[in-house]
C-alpha cells in the first residue's frame, strides 16, 4: 500500500489534503485583484478564465479559446503540438519541416522526448533537423518542388522506413500542397511518406496540433502491421513522451509486473511499433489532453478498452497499475502487482517520510500544459504540500471539469478549423477485447473505462484555477499566496525566481528527472526538497526594484549578490561529477 494515510493523517485534512501552514489569502478577493487592473472587456474574458475551485460541481471554466493580444501567453503554436509534442518523438523515420528555418531550428531538441538506440533498433534520427529553409523565392513562386527535392535528398542519404513532412504558417498563406508532394514522393520513393497541415495558427495553441497529429499517425502508419507481440498482457502507453527518461521508468516498472508495452505514444518509439500498436489488449493513456483522439479512435475501429492512467505520484501509480491488473483479472498478476507494491514502497516510503518532515505544510502553484498541472499535485501531496493554484496553458474543459461535460462544450470556428476523421469498425480486425459479459462485471466492480474526472475535482476547495496564466496575474498570485515553489515554463521561471520563489520547470524538469513512477517519484521529492531548502532565491534583489545605477554599477556588491556569490562558491566547492545518467542517452 501507498503511505498516503486512506484515513488522513497529521498534516492532511478530513478530505486528505496537505493543510497548508502559513495562513492563506480568500480565493475570491486574490482574483479579484488579480482582474482589477484589466480593461472591461479583457477583464469579462479573463474573469471566465479565473476561477475559485468547485470541487463537488465544478464551475464552467472557458478554455481553449484565443488569448488576448498583448497578454503575454505561455502558449505555444499548432505546429508545435503536431511535430513537436506527438509525432516528433518517433525515432527511426525522419521529420521534414516545410518553412522557414527557424521552425524547424527551433523545435531542434528543445523538448526532451528521450530516445536509445537498442539491439533490433539501430536507428535514432531525433539529433537531426531536417527543413526546406523556405526563402523569400518560394514564399513568392511556392515551395512544392524544393519540397520535393529536400524527400528525395532526405531520402538518398537515410533510405528511412517513413518520411513526415510539416507545414508552417507561410506553407498554408501561401498554399503549398504538401499532401500531393507527399503522395507522389510515396509513389516514387516506395516508402511511407505523409504530410501534415500543422500551419502554427491554425487553431488557438498548441493543442490543435495534437489532434492534427493524432488523425496523421492514425491514417498514415497505425494498422500497418498486423504482427501481435508474443507477450501476455499487452498495453500500450498513450500521452507518454519519455521526457528527461519517464517511459523508460514505466516501462521498468510494468516489466516487474509481468506487463508488456507494445508501444508508448510516443515516447522512444519506432515507426513499427506505432503500426502495431493496433494489436495491444489496452490502451492506458496517461495525457489526456494530447492523445484521447487517438484512444477514441482506435476502441471505434479496433475495439481497444481505453482507460485513463497517472504514473506520477506513488498513490497514483499504485492505482494505475492495480487498475490494470484487475482489467486483465488475472490472479497471479493481480498478486504480482501487490509484490511489486509493496516492495517499491519499502524502498520509497522512507524517503518520502524523510522528505515530508520538512516540507509538510508548504504550499506549491503550478501552470503546465494540458495534464502537468493536474497529475504532479499528486507528487506534492505525497510529501504533505498543498497545491493552491494551478492552471493549463491549452488543455480543454474536460481537463478541467471532466469528461462528463463533453457533450456540452461548444465548438466554436477555431476547433471547427481542425479535421474530425470519419473511423468506423475495421470490418476485419475488430475485435472487443472484452465480452459484454466481462465489461460489464468489470463496471460492476467500480472499474470505469473512457473516464476521466479532470483537475477541478481532485483540487481542494476554493483553490485557484487559472486557464491560460499571464504574466501579470502570476506576479498577482505570488504577491498574495508567497507560494513555496511554482511549477512552470520556461517563459516565466525567470520572473518567478527574481521574485523570490523557485521555479521548477515541469516541461523538461530542467535537465533532471525522470519523474515518473515510483522511482521517479524519490527524484522528485528530493528535487523538490533541495529546491524549498535553498535559500538562493530569497536574497535576489530584482533588477526592476533597484536603481538603473544599482543595477548596474554598484549593484553587484549589493548585500544579497554578495551573499549569493558565498554561496556558489561553496556550491562550485562541494560539487562532484555525478555518475553518468541514462538520460546522456538522448538523442
Ligand atoms: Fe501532454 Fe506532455 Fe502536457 Fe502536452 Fe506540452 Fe510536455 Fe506539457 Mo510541455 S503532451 S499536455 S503539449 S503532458 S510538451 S510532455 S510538458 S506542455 S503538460
Amino acid at each position: 500500500m501507498s503511505d498516503i494515510p486512506e484515513t488522513p493523517g497529521e498534516g492532511y485534512d478530513s478530505e486528505g489534503f496537505p493543510v497548508p501552514t502559513a495562513p492563506q489569502p480568500d480565493s475570491l478577493a486574490a482574483r479579484a485583484e488579480m482582474l482589477a487592473i484589466y480593461p472591461p472587456k479583457t477583464k469579462k474574458k479573463r474573469e471566465k478564465q479565473l476561477l475559485a475551485n468547485d470541487s463537488t460541481t465544478p464551475p464552467e471554466i472557458a478554455a481553449n479559446t484565443r488569448t488576448v493580444p498583448g497578454i503575454i501567453t505561455q502558449r505555444g503554436c499548432t505546429y508545435a503540438g503536431c511535430r513537436g509534442v506527438v509525432i516528433g518523438p518517433i525515432h527511426d523515420i525522419l521529420h521534414i519541416t516545410h518553412g522557414p528555418i527557424g521552425c524547424s531550428y527551433y523545435s531542434w531538441q528543445t523538448r526532451r522526448n528521450l530516445a536509445r538506440v537498442k539491439p533490433g533498433q539501430p536507428i535514432n534520427y531525433l539529433q537531426y533537423s531536417m527543413t526546406t529553409d523556405m526563402m523569400e523565392e518560394e514564399i513568392i513562386f511556392g515551395g512544392e518542388k524544393k519540397l520535393a527535392a529536400a524527400i528525395r535528398e532526405a531520402y538518398k542519404i537515410f533510405k528511412p522506413k517513413a518520411i513526415a513532412v510539416y507545414a508552417t504558417c507561410p506553407v498554408g498563406l501561401i498554399g503549398d500542397d504538401i499532401h500531393t508532394v507527399c503522395r507522389h514522393a510515396k509513389e516514387e520513393l516506395g516508402i511511407n511518406v505523409f504530410g501534415f497541415s500543422c500551419e502554427g495558427y491554425k487553431g488557438v495553441s498548441q493543442s490543435a496540433g495534437h489532434h492534427i497529429a493524432n488523425n496523421g499517425v492514425f491514417k498514415h502508419m497505425v494498422g500497418l502491421l498486423d504482427e501481435p507481440d508474443k507477450e501476455q498482457y499487452r498495453i500500450n502507453v498513450l500521452g507518454e513522451y519519455n521526457i528527461g527518461g519517464d517511459a523508460w521508468e514505466i516501462d521498468t516498472l510494468l516489466k516487474k509486473c509481468g506487463i508488456h508495452v507494445t508501444a508508448t505514444l510516443s515516447g522512444d518509439i519506432s515507426y513499427e511499433q506505432i503500426c502495431k500498436c493496433h494489436t495491444a489488449d489496452l490502451n492506458v493513456v496517461m495525457c489526456h489532453r494530447s492523445i484521447n483522439y487517438m484512444s477514441e479512435m482506435m476502441e471505434t475501429k479496433f475495439g481497444i478498452p481505453w482507460v485513463k492512467v497517472n504514473f506520477i505520484g506513488a498513490e497514483q501509480t499504485s492505482k494505475s497499475l492495480r487498475k490494470i491488473a484487475k482489467y486483465f483479472g488475472d490472479r497471479k498478476l493481480i498478486d504480482r502487482v501487490e509484490e511489486v507494491i509493496a516492495a517499491e514502497m519499502a524502498v520509497l516510503r522512507p524517503i518520502q517520510e524523510d522528505v515530508r518532515s520538512r516540507l509538510k505544510g508548504k504550499t506549491a502553484a503550478m501552470f503546465v500544459g494540458g495534464s502537468r498541472a493536474h497529475h504532479y499535485q499528486h507528487l506534492f501531496k505525497d510529501v504533505g504540500m498543498l497545491t493552491v493554484a494551478a492552471g493549463y496553458e491549452f488543455a480543454h474543459r474536460d481537463d478541467y471539469e471532466g469528461r462528463v461535460v463533453l457533450p456540452t462544450i461548444k465548438v466554436d470556428a477555431d476547433s471547427r478549423n481542425i479535421e474530425e476523421i470519419d473511423v468506423e469498425a475495421d470490418p476485419k480486425r475488430y475485435n472487443p477485447r472484452k465480452t459484454p459479459e466481462q465489461l460489464e462485471a468489470l463496471k460492476a466492480g467500480g472499474f470505469s473505462f473512457k473516464d476521466y474526472d479532470g483537475m477541478m475535482r481532485e483540487m481542494k476547495q476554493s483553490t485557484l484555477v487559472i486557464d491560460d496564466i499571464s504574466h501579470h496575474e502570476m506576479e498577482k498570485l505570488i504577491e498574495l499566496y508567497h507560494p513555496d515553489i511554482i511549477g512552470s515554463g520556461i517563459k516565466d521561471k525567470f520572473v518567478i525566481e527574481k521574485l523570490g520563489v523557485p521555479c521548477k520547470q515541469l516541461h523538461s524538469y530542467d535537465y533532471g528527472g525522470p519523474y515518473a513512477a515510483f522511482t521517479g517519484a524519490a527524484n522528485f521529492y528530493k528535487e523538490i526538497d533541495r529546491m524549498i531548502g535553498s535559500k538562493v532565491w530569497k536574497l535576489v534583489t530584482p533588477p526592476w526594484r533597484k536603481s538603473t545605477q544599482e543595477t548596474f554599477g554598484v549593484g553587484i556588491e549589493s548585500e544579497g549578490n554578495k551573499a549569493i556569490r558565498v554561496i556558489v562558491a561553496g556550491m562550485a566547492k562541494a560539487w562532484k561529477p555525478k555518475a553518468k545518467a541514462a538520460t546522456s542517452d538522448e538523442g
